[in-house]
């Protein structure tokens, strides 16, 4: 357990007290559970259960390997399956943060973004049943992308979801749009919760980033640029995976005082740019 949870179920007592007020269905607020799921980064795969019942969930990366990782849940429409996904990527691979476009029955339902060796982070989606992937789109020194090096694993979504239970409560809300990120309100230290939705017309990700004091968001990013070694300058402590237009989900980050840059590494496939060279990066201090 980390000390994350404490807040959470605060959060979430806080969320029920709150809706005391009003007149919610009972069946609603009885729902209003949040299932938990861990997933482990060992090499370049993902370690954890095979299926998960449909609803709000916790999900949970442990990076337990030797590069940074992150969780992005990929829904397939149109009866499509994991071995559909993996004939696709085979002989015409895509990448969110690459030039090439994914399928139409690709959805982009979020995660916990990036974390370094060792630590964890934390999202939590009201999951839609049917056949998922869960990939890392994160690339390695060489600059190939993880999925390509074999990190994708199936999941399937089961039951029926209530696209009305009632969420965590967050302090914060980080909007993404074509192309920027507006913050509600500062960010202060210690544990937040923070609601992060897409406001866009395309997919969009939000990844935290504690950057040392001489250094920016861009130059982070410029670590990732093929060609580039060594370790990039910051500190990736999560946030969320690339999410579709119109949807959204909450993620907890631990902020300790220091000065943070939010980021989007995907790919316009139009002006054939990356999402952070278009403005979406943002920077910020925690006092
Ligand atoms: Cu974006």
């Amino acid at each position: 357990m980390n000390d994350r949870y404490p807040l959470l179920v605060a959060a979430i007592v806080m969320a029920l007290i709150l809706n005391a007020d009003r007149p919610v269905p009972v069946e609603a607020a009885s729902k209003a559970v949040i299932q938990e799921v861990t997933f482990e980064t060992v090499g370049m795969s993902f370690k954890g259960p095979e299926s998960v019942p449909a609803g709000l969930t916790l999900i949970q990366i442990v990076n337990k390997g030797t590069d940074l990782h992150h969780v992005q849940l990929i829904r397939l429409t149109d009866g499509k399956t994991a071995e559909d996904f993996a004939a696709t990527v085979k002989t015409a691979p895509f990448n969110p943060m690459g030039p090439a476009a994914a399928p139409a029955w690709v959805k982009f339902a979020g995660g916990p973004n990036g974390v370094i060796p060792g630590e964890s982070s934390t999202a939590i989606i009201n999951l839609e049943p049917g056949n998922y992937v869960m990939i890392c789109f994160i690339p390695d020194s060489k600059g190939v992308p993880h999925i390509t090096s074999g990190m994708v694993k199936a999941l399937k979504v089961t039951g029926t979801a209530d696209s009305k239970a009632p969420e965590p409560a967050a302090a914060i809300n980080i909007t993404a749009m074509d192309f920027n990120f507006a913050i509600d309100k500062p960010i202060a230290a210690g544990t937040q919760t923070i609601r992060f939705a897409n406001a866009g017309t395309q997919p969009h990700e939000v990844l935290v980033v504690l950057l040392p004091p001489d250094k920016t968001i861009k130059d982070f990013a410029a670590a990732f640029e093929p060609g580039h070694s060594g370790t990039p300058p910051g500190k990736p402590i999560g946030g969320m995976t690339g999410i579709d237009k119109g949807g959204h989900g909450i993620f907890t980050a631990k902020f300790e005082p220091g000065h943070y840059g939010l980021i989007c590494f995907f790919m316009d496939g139009t002006k054939k740019a990356p999402h952070f060279a278009l403005g979406m990066t943002h920077e910020f201090t925690v006092k």
